[in-house]
């Protein structure tokens, strides 16, 4: 019998979604048009032209798709709400039949005993908000905190497991500095203010609700962080990988547990900081019940003076890569986890750690994705070890579900420990998704070689 790494007996096993990304039903029940649905429509954004219109189509699915959860075990679901589905508009006119859709989802997983995790924002904000500048204006932060309390207050009853954002760093930078995600800016400027406003926003929607209603709530925010290496031993290798660390993870942990912006990032940003404003920073740190980390891989930095701020990248020959040439590096979320305990101390979730393989559905119905569990064993058995050296991780989301809409990627990349065959929407469990019951079942994974 495999020597197994166990977990405390409370440890929430899950697996997470995002509702753009899955739900489909795109004009259904009054929803609103959102910057994705706009984005994936304007040709030459996404692979294939792919659009979330129909998605894994869960919004007429959602019923089976918590059975299938239940198949599987899972003891949580970290899913995700759509803001134009409650204010189709952003903001004003309430829509009812969007939150019923949720309120509908919530029982199910409650009848089948899984614990609900929602996320107010994974991306598709309000097409009507962006038309008035979107992230980049100060306004949204407080439309945000009107929405977070409208959905609060319909569904607080019976979720207390709240993530106001997910992944923010990815909002500005992607969709703003780079222009690769919805909304599609080139504007680092408007990144910048941007990631500030979501920041705002955040700390804005937790005192909103704790206003509410603080009884038995738990509302934290996700931040997709990765451990800077140096290349080298060089004091520039070095000193590239401070600067990386600034601008990866910093850049969101810093002003959320500290109440500042770290200094190397202001230096970095210059000028381009005109949209922070530091008395709001008081409201971005209200303090919060855990940290949500997604974490897929490191990053190895050199010193680059070709590169912006001088930040390069380095690829490791030897390491494997997923589909997402995202090296497999399992070790640095030992180092993330670890490192997040001993600079800021809070309870922390894994909202979202998986990967995208080339999944091969066999002839009679199978997808053999060995790959994939070595990749979420490595990763699980680094989790065991943080909470051995003192890291107060709680749970841990795979991620996904369900193969899924991947965002600039359309339909070409498949994370799903359930694979979702997009002719006839049918799933079919994973290899991956057999190992994972029975790691739920037995409290945790094999035991791997320590490192
Ligand atoms: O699919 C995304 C998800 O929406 C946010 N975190 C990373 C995942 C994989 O790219």
């Amino acid at each position: 019998m495999a020597q197994r790494a166990t977990f405390p007996s409370n440890f929430v096993w899950g697996a997470a979604t995002a509702s753009y990304q899955i739900e489909g039903g795109h004009t259904d029940g009054g929803k609103g048009q959102s910057i994705w649905d706009k984005f994936s429509h304007t040709p030459g954004k996404i692979a294939n032209g792919d659009t979330g219109d129909v998605a894994c189509d869960h919004y007429h699915r959602y019923a089976d798709d918590v059975a299938l959860m239940s198949r599987m075990g899972l003891r949580s679901y970290r899913f995700s709400i759509a803001w134009p589905r409650i204010f189709p508009e952003g903001k004003g006119k309430f829509n009812r039949a969007g939150i019923e859709f949720y309120q509908r989802l919530v029982d199910r997983l409650l009848e089948h005993r899984i614990l609900p995790f929602a996320t107010l924002y994974h991306w598709d904000l309000p097409q009507a908000l962006q038309e008035k500048g979107g992230w980049a204006n100060r306004d949204v932060a407080h439309y945000f905190r009107d929405y977070a309390a409208a959905v609060y207050e319909a569904l607080g009853d019976r979720v207390h497991h709240w993530i106001t954002h997910n992944e923010p760093w990815v909002t500005a930078v992607l969709g703003y500095t780079t222009g690769v995600h919805a909304p599609g800016l080139a504007d680092p400027r408007q990144g910048v203010a941007a990631a500030h406003n979501l920041l705002l926003s955040h700390g804005e929607a937790v005192l909103a609700m704790r206003d509410i209603s603080a009884k038995g709530l738990h509302v934290g925010i996700t931040l997709n962080l990765s451990p800077a290496y140096p290349a080298s031993d060089s004091d520039q290798d070095v000193a590239a990988a401070r600067k990386a660390d600034a601008y990866q993870n910093r850049w969101f942990l810093d002003p959320v547990f500290k109440g500042r912006y770290p200094e190397d990032l202001l230096e970095m940003f210059g000028d381009l900081g005109t949209g922070i404003v530091a008395d709001d920073l008081p409201v971005i740190s209200v303090p919060i019940d855990f940290l949500g980390v997604n974490y897929y891989s490191r990053q190895i930095v050199r010193h680059d003076p070709a590169a912006p701020n001088g930040i390069g990248r380095v690829r490791e020959p030897s390491s494997e890569y997923t589909a997402m040439d995202w090296e497999v590096y399992p070790d640095g979320l030992y180092t993330l986890l670890t490192r997040l305990e001993r600079d800021y101390g809070p309870e922390l979730y894994i909202t979202e750690n998986g990967a995208a393989y080339e999944d091969i559905l066999t002839p009679d119905n199978k997808v053999h994705d060995d790959r994939r569990i070595a990749y979420l064993r490595g990763h699980l058995n680094a989790c065991h070890r943080a909470i051995r050296d003192g890291a107060k991780l709680r749970g841990y989301f795979v991620w996904s579900l369900l193969d899924n809409f991947e965002w600039a990627f359309g339909y070409t990349r498949r994370f799903g420990v359930a694979y979702v065959d997009y002719q006839d929407q049918r799933r079919i469990l994973k290899d991956s998704a057999r190992w994972y019951r029975e790691t739920i079942s037995e409290n945790g994974p094999e035991l791997e070689e320590q490192a």
